[in-house]
């Protein structure tokens, strides 16, 4: 009774509060008036939590924070939501209609940019000291369109009144070759579940102009001041655009370590103690300037000697590699920072030069023969701490990659297997299914993600009743995903089809175009009378970068595949191929829930970790996928029962490129099923309805290179989907499996991966 009386009481506080920020009653205000109020009601009680600052504090600098919308996440955590949406209701508003008022802010890619988001939310939710930094863009990454069966950008604007940022009065001079920059510093509150407010703290420069971008999203690229922060990466197809690359980068660490020097300073840091006041994390090689810069400005600006300084940022800064693709490790000629930040040229040319006196290895040089200065050899050489992201992905590193580094550096060498907030993921994207399993093993799971065990218990794996129950939430979300896709992009789905969903950026080593073979496959089969039991729907979503294209001709050939297919009565009752525009975060909140098939189908050895395939495991989803990133780790959990593997180990693939010997003629020579896939894409149907130039060179592409191997894995990438698509028949079965998985997701909560990065790493008092 006491508590029903107190939330009675906090109810009609909440409601006072929410009235007062509207400005009027409730029942007379707009939607967007509701969306409004409640965004300055949460910065009010976000504010009230901003807890005292311990002594040491960490920095995670990412030129990614993909945070999505924040409005219902932040009422999860302070532990309004429920209020909140009784309250709306109450005057006749319903909280998702007023979510849908929020734009949401593109500021990543894809895993990496996201994970930087769900790292700010387990390191608030522990209690720790730590803030985000990075940099305002103002249209983020590009907004994706489809036309004529293929991608077309346009930008996508996210600052609008009222915003969740805010602007602060802390203001920075930046200089770059022949001028400088005044940056601002804006604010995003980081609400923590029950738990302390951090910030998310993005710079800025007054003189961007927004009216620059023309066309799409082109715009000059030399006009620094007018553009350094329109677009996230922008198009570094040209050399104007890479260097942007280096002064967006500059920008966004100059700016941090003035904060960090600052912030410190005022704590009472006498630079040399600089370790024991501040942490900073480099997400990727992208933030890797902040070690020259900020040894630049302690010798030259605090007046430490230059062994010193080097000596305390050693000791300040620790580096996560994400990535094991040769290309998307960053050099940048040297021309490019004498172009635009001369002033660090000297510091790192000493960085270099002592590296050369230690060592003789070449392929560990700072700057290399080529005159190319290689950033992940600064973060190792002159950061404490190295870490992957998955334990097959740490190994590697260790193993090939970066086995030069781990025999000079053994103990620097760490792993960090990613992690996912179950705020999002599961309590604000699933509200059935999290209903459904508090009913199961009450609500302990909230705080503590490893309560989801409980489940993997006989008296629910063996219990029909229980097992239905599972069933009835997964069909209900694919139905509230078929309504979604109706209303926002005009696409009709069939509940009562599995949905086999493949969501993530678009690059070759993900391989969208093995899962598009064998919908190629599957189509040709159904045209020879060969009808799956239950009819499939399969799902993808994925932008392309702008300028990669070979991956935009991939998202031409499952857009030409949905529209023969969609067309052919003989074959859309069977299967049915959707691309989703815009894939973003918020789709990924409708998708994920109502997902049967996981595909996570890259070469092994290439994706670092992944973190959809967390997600989806989390709400029940059942992986396909290759022994890749944290598959593996998802394979150990669930067992051989639970998940559909396929595909050639690491081991082989990396073997295969030592020996430069794969010929993917080969296989499509041996294998019918592979040619006829294959051949299709340049056949008649597809040239009815596509373009032969994009067609052509992807066909060229696959059979004269096809360097992702995907030829080798189609066979039994067929098979084993066949046999998930015939266990799927199983209902409960099948729902024995799906039960199995979220009970084994708790691992992948990112608040267990932020608790050893802060016990290993930055070892923050909480
Ligand atoms: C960057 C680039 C840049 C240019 C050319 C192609 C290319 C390809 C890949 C990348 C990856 C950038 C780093 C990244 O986003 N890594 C992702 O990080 C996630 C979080 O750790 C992880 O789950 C993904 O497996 C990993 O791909």
């Amino acid at each position: 009774m006491m508590t029903m009386i107190n939330h009675l009481n906090d109810k009609t506080k909440l409601e006072q509060k929410l009235t007062a920020a509207c400005k009027k009653p409730l029942a007379q205000c707009s939607c967007h008036e509701i969306y409004a109020g409640l965004l300055s009601l949460v910065q009010d009680l976000a504010g009230e939590r901003r807890s005292p600052a311990g002594k040491k504090k960490l920095y995670y600098i990412s030129a990614e924070f993909l945070i999505g919308k924040l409005l219902s996440n932040n009422l999860i955590n302070l532990g309004i939501y429920d209020q909140v949406r009784e309250i709306l209701a109450g005057s006749g508003h319903n909280l998702s209609a007023v979510e849908e008022m929020e734009p949401e802010p593109s500021l990543g890619n894809g895993g990496l940019g996201r994970l930087a988001a769900c790292f700010l939310d387990s390191i608030a939710t522990l209690g720790l000291n730590g803030d985000g930094v990075g940099l305002n863009y103002h249209f983020g990454l590009f907004k994706q369109l489809f036309a004529d069966n293929k991608q077309e950008e346009e930008p996508n604007p996210w600052l609008e009144t009222p915003s969740w940022l805010t602007k602060t009065d802390k203001t920075y001079t930046i200089s770059y070759k022949g001028f400088t920059l005044t940056s601002r510093m804006y604010d995003i509150a980081v609400t923590g579940y029950n738990n302390r407010t951090n910030k998310l703290h993005l710079f800025d420069v007054e003189t961007v102009d927004e009216t620059v971008v023309e066309d799409g999203i082109s715009f000059d690229k030399t006009d620094i001041q007018k553009n350094l922060t329109l677009f996230l990466y922008p198009d570094d197809s040209d050399r104007a655009g890479r260097v942007l690359r280096i002064y967006q980068q500059y920008f966004m660490v100059a700016n941090a370590a003035r904060l960090i020097l600052e912030e410190a300073a005022a704590k009472g840091c006498n630079y040399y103690d600089l370790p024991d006041y501040a942490v900073i994390q480099i997400n990727d090689t992208h933030p890797t300037m902040v070690i020259p810069e900020l040894i630049r400005l302690l010798t030259c600006e605090h007046g430490l000697e230059m062994d010193d300084a080097i000596d305390v940022v050693r000791r300040t800064c620790a580096y996560t590699n994400h990535t094991i693709l040769a290309e998307a490790l960053e050099t940048w000629p040297m021309d490019f920072f004498k172009e635009a930040v001369p002033q660090l040229i000297p510091i790192m040319e000493i960085l270099d030069d002592k590296v050369r006196r230690r060592c003789e290895d070449p392929s560990v040089y700072i700057i290399g023969n080529d005159d190319r200065v290689h950033m992940a050899h600064i973060d190792i050489h002159y950061g404490f701490s190295v870490n992957g992201v998955a334990a097959l992905h740490t190994e590697i590193l260790k193993e090939t990659e970066l086995s030069h580094f781990y025999k000079l550096y053994p103990q620097k060498f760490n792993n960090k297997t990613n992690g996912i907030t179950f705020r999002r993921w599961l309590l604000h994207s699933n509200p059935r299914l999290t209903a459904y399993i508090e009913n199961l093993i009450g609500d302990g799971f909230k705080e503590n993600a490893d309560c989801l065990k409980a489940l993997n218990d006989n008296r629910f794996l063996k219990n029909i009743k229980v097992l239905h129950g599972l069933l009835a939430v997964k069909e209900a979300c694919k139905q509230d995903l078929a309504v979604y896709l109706k209303e926002t992009q005009g696409i009709e789905i069939d509940t009562n089809s599995i949905f086999d969903i493949q969501v993530k950026r678009l690059h070759e080593y993900k391989r969208q175009q093995l899962n598009a073979l064998y919908l190629i496959r599957k189509y040709q089969e159904i045209k020879a009378g060969h009808r799956p039991t239950t009819s499939i729907t399969a799902i993808f979503g994925a932008k392309a970068a702008p300028a990669y294209t070979i991956a935009k001709d991939i998202i031409h050939l499952i857009l030409c595949l949905q529209q023969i297919i969609d067309r052919d009565p003989e074959v859309s009752p069977y299967l049915k191929v959707v691309m989703v525009s815009n894939y973003n975060v918020t789709l990924a909140e409708k998708l994920i829930p109502a997902c049967d098939i996981s595909e996570q189908i890259s070469l092994a050895s290439k994706e670092a970790s992944g973190t959809g395939n967390m997600k989806f495991m989390l709400n029940g989803a059942v992986t396909l996928g290759t022994d890749d990133g944290a598959n593996v780790e998802i394979h150990e959990l669930v067992g051989d029962e639970n998940i559909y593997v396929f595909g050639d180990s690491s081991e082989t693939v990396i073997q295969r490129y030592k020996d430069g010997d794969y010929c993917a003629r080969d296989y499509y020579e041996k294998d019918g099923n592979l040619k006829n896939a294959v051949d299709f894409i340049v056949g008649e149907e597809m040239q009815e309805v596509g373009d032969l130039e994009n067609l052509e060179r992807l066909y060229n592409e696959l059979l004269t290179k096809d360097w992702f191997m995907t030829f080798p894995d189609f066979e039994d990438y067929c098979r084993t989907k066949e046999q998930a698509l015939a266990d799927y028949e199983n209902r409960t079965g099948w729902a024995r499996k799906m039960l199995v998985n979220i009970s084994q997701a708790g691992y992948f909560s990112s608040d267990r991966t932020i608790g050893e990065y802060n016990r290993d790493i930055w070892k923050l008092e909480a």
